[in-house]
């Protein structure tokens, strides 16, 4: 691969191209009309303007996608994550387009689309499942069997689901026929297929996700866990590596699972494997993501493996030049997603320009950004403005440093969730390690938020006083002899 077009915008172009221009690769850049005078169009070797600003008529056309490549001479596309990522059209248009597709091959991407083709795909594989039924679900007398066999409270997924979309909880026998009919009749109109399963729901579990590499010399490895539990309506908000609950015992049983998980749909590339762990730290496998996620930085922290690179690698058709053997965990590593919404006013949307844009800097820091000072964020895409990486020997270490990153990260002009991450960084429930899904929904609510400021700004001020008097001391001494 001489030269790669990245189909994706903001931070994650801006993370591919860097690794592309260290490995001695052309890149090229994609963007809408929003997006003219963004950093990845600046970065870009070449960049080439597809259209108007909403993502259906320029980040999601994958066939102008594919031509610009053919013109350019593009040899492999890097779909980043969203978008087009996990579309198996798409890579399959480049397949057929000869174009190397930086990712999984479409037959994967299509199984793991669909959580009951994921299910059946795993059936030989000895794969922990949560109690459930593993097929589509229409007849309430058999959800309603289903749901006595397992005990409520259930969960009814939609097959075509995933990010939570689609999903019901149904405490009692009463409720199953309306839940399912609405979750039926929500799952066809999201998604074009009413499929719907059924699942007991786990009532406070953590996420749990596994990081694996395949390539395509039949070699899987796993690059541990990442923590995702601190979430609010399906948005991460920080994630970890490792988790603070993992025994070395339950980490390679998760791992052994995750390759196996890869193994069922002949898994190639980055992908991360998602289970639920439940109080007595049971596992479960709920799905696989085929492509690059977000959160892959805290993994490359603790492993010192550039995962992009890798992917490139993998898709000219090298093999992983390690074992898994050869895999440590060195460390602790936390992100911050930083978003561009008002966390005192119930994270509605923050729009506006970056007046002032600062990032903290310095050993272990990680900043992964796509804006600068001055840029008006645009309302047409996800409103992540960053990514705020930090890295300690240990979590004590990491979660301290987040909190000096935080503040010295000046952001003016939107809101941001900087304060937000900070609250979540010192509260008890999570510097203990002791939290579950429920984290943010449990402890969080915007008057707290607005009492911890005030309290730091005290403490700030008597600080403040307090050096005053020192230096009025200092400066009392009458000679120096
Ligand atoms: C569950 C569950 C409890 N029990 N499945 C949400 C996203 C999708 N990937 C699956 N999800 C869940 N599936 C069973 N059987 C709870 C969730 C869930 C969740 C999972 C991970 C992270 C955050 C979550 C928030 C709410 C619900």
């Amino acid at each position: 691969m001489k030269k790669i077009l990245v189909a994706n915008r903001g931070e994650i172009a801006m993370r591919v191209m860097r690794t592309a221009k260290k490995m001695g690769i052309k890149t090229v850049a994609v963007f809408s009309e929003a997006d003219r005078n963004t950093p990845h169009v600046l970065f870009a070797d070449e960049a080439v303007c597809i259209g108007p600003a909403p993502s259906n008529q320029s980040y999601l056309l994958g066939d102008k996608i594919i031509e610009i490549c053919k013109e350019l001479n593009v040899d492999g596309i890097h779909p980043g994550y969203g978008f087009l990522s996990e579309n198996a059209d798409f890579a399959e248009l480049a397949e057929k387009n000869n174009i190397g597709f930086i990712g999984p091959k479409s037959h994967a991407i299509r199984i793991m689309g669909n959580k009951l083709a994921a299910k059946e795909a795993v059936k030989n594989y000895d794969i922990p499942m949560v109690p459930g039924i593993d097929k589509a679900v229409t007849d309430v007398k058999i959800a309603v069997e289903t749901a006595k066999e397992i005990g409520f409270p259930i969960l009814i997924k939609a097959a075509a689901g995933g990010g939570g979309k689609g999903m019901r909880v149904v405490e009692n026998e009463s409720e199953v026929k309306e839940q399912m009919e609405r979750a039926i009749s929500e799952a066809t109109s999201s998604f074009g297929d009413g499929s719907v399963f059924i699942e007991k729901y786990i009532t406070s579990p953590r996420h749990v996700e596994i990081q694996i590499l395949a390539d395509s010399h039949g070699t899987i490895l796993h690059f541990f866990e990442r923590e995702c539990s601190i979430q609010r309506r399906h948005q991460k908000v920080i994630e970890e590596a490792p988790s603070s609950v993992l025994t070395p015992e339950l980490r390679d049983k998760m791992g052994k699972a995750a390759v196996n998980v890869a193994r069922s749909c002949d898994y190639l590339s980055a992908g991360t494997v998602e289970f639920l762990l439940d109080e007595n730290h049971n596992f479960y496998f709920l799905e696989m993501n085929t492509r690059l996620q977000v959160e892959h930085p805290v993994t490359e922290f603790i492993t010192g493996v550039d995962l992009v690179e890798q992917q490139i690698r993998i898709a000219r058709g090298e093999a992983i030049s390690f074992t898994q053997d050869d895999l440590k965990i060195k460390g602790h590593a936390i992100e911050l997603r930083v978003y561009a919404e008002d966390s005192l006013n119930n994270f509605s949307p923050s729009i506006g320009t970056l007046n002032k844009y600062q990032i903290p800097i310095g050993k272990n820091i990680r900043v992964d950004d796509g804006f600068r000072e001055g840029m008006e964020i645009p309302i047409y895409y996800d409103p992540m403005l960053s990514k705020l990486i930090t890295y300690g020997e240990n979590r004590e270490e990491a979660i301290q440093l987040m909190i000096e990153a935080i503040d010295n990260y000046t952001i003016e002009g939107v809101e941001t969730t900087l304060q937000f991450g900070k609250f979540v960084c010192k509260h008890e429930a999570f510097t203990s390690g002791n939290f579950d899904t429920h984290f943010v929904k449990d402890y969080y609510n915007a008057d707290m938020l607005k009492k911890q400021q005030e309290v730091e700004a005290k403490i700030a001020a008597s600080i403040a006083l307090q050096l005053y008097k020192e230096e009025q001391e200092i400066l009392k001494i009458p000679t120096l002899k």
